[in-house]
């Protein structure tokens, strides 16, 4: 099975990962009145097919000193993950952010400020939980790893007019079902990272997606944040995520020449949108 071609890559990922965000219509949330809590377009409707070239910009503390940001600002679309700031770091990684994807402790702990920073204003959020493998709705609701629910409800009744969604477990058990079937090593029985995460969601966004420094390049540190400066190993190839099997398939997928990735730190994977399987 590990031995697929990019295409049959693509291709799978293009048919097995289709389930989205929640729509509010599955229990328990339909009870707690989420029909019409969460937004009434997809996020694939909010932009339709507008998006031609993407960006996704990771959090590595090794863009710093890429001067990328030009070329990251120039894309139609820039997605962005957590608390990873632009201001201060402007030339490296740009200014724009279109897209933000966070995992639940954004919205759960204080110390990130979810209602009140303006990194997470006037832009389109996308939040994660590891709900169970069996993808059991109300157990998740009852135990999140970190409770996103209020956070979320709370910002939805406050500014209705934010594109603001929570990825459906499903959506995230799936990418991790075609990252395990083509990885020979038993991987962590833990969802992917927020990285590949907002890779795949591009690939189904734009037409072009353009990534920078997730696969390390020549410029690669033990800082595990370019805006923290925390030196940390396990943030570039993984403890909690299987971040080294999902970079090793990222890696499969792209075209992209090992001096554009090892050099510049950039690879670039198609739209799933246009891909004849
Ligand atoms: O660190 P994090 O990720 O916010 O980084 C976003 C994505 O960038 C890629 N990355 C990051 C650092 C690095 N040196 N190399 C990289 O390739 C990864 O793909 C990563 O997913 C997450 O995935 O949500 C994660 O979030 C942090 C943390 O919760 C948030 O930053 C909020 O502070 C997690 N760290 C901890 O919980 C301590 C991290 O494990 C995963």
């Amino acid at each position: 099975v590990p031995g697929r071609s990019r295409e049959e890559l693509l291709c799978q990922l293009k048919s097995q990962v289709v389930r989205w965000t929640l729509d509010g219509t599955e229990e328990p949330f339909y009870s707690r009145g989420w029909g019409g809590l969460v937004p009434n377009r997809t996020v694939e409707q909010v932009y339709g097919t507008a998006l031609k070239t993407c960006a996704v910009v990771s959090s590595a503390g090794s863009i710093l000193d890429s001067g990328l940001g030009k070329e990251i600002d120039s894309h139609d679309a820039v997605l962005r993950y957590n608390a990873a700031p632009t201001e201060g770091y402007e030339d490296d990684v740009g200014t724009k952010t279109t897209i933000r994807v966070m995992n639940s402790q954004i919205l759960a702990n204080p110390r990130y400020n979810f209602s009140g920073s303006e990194l997470y204003k006037n832009n389109t959020l996308l939040a994660w939980d590891p709900a169970p493998y069996n993808v059991d709705l109300q157990e998740w609701y009852d135990y999140p790893d970190f409770d996103l629910f209020s956070a979320y409800e709370e910002r939805r009744r406050h500014d209705p007019s934010q594109p603001f969604y929570i990825l459906h477990p499903s959506y995230l058990w799936r990418l991790w079902d075609v990252i395990q079937g083509n990885t020979w090593e038993d991987i962590q029985p833990n969802p992917p990272s927020s990285g590949f995460i907002g890779i795949i969601v591009m690939m189904a966004l734009c037409d072009k997606v353009d990534v920078y420094e997730y696969i390390p390049s020549k410029r690669q540190t033990d800082i595990c944040h370019y805006y923290d400066y925390q030196p940390n190993q396990a943030c570039t190839l993984g403890a909690y995520h299987p971040l080294l099997s999902e970079k090793a398939l990222i890696r499969r997928m792209t075209s992209s020449s090992e001096s554009d990735i090892g050099v510049k730190g950039q690879l670039t994977l198609p739209g799933l949108r246009s891909l004849q399987c």
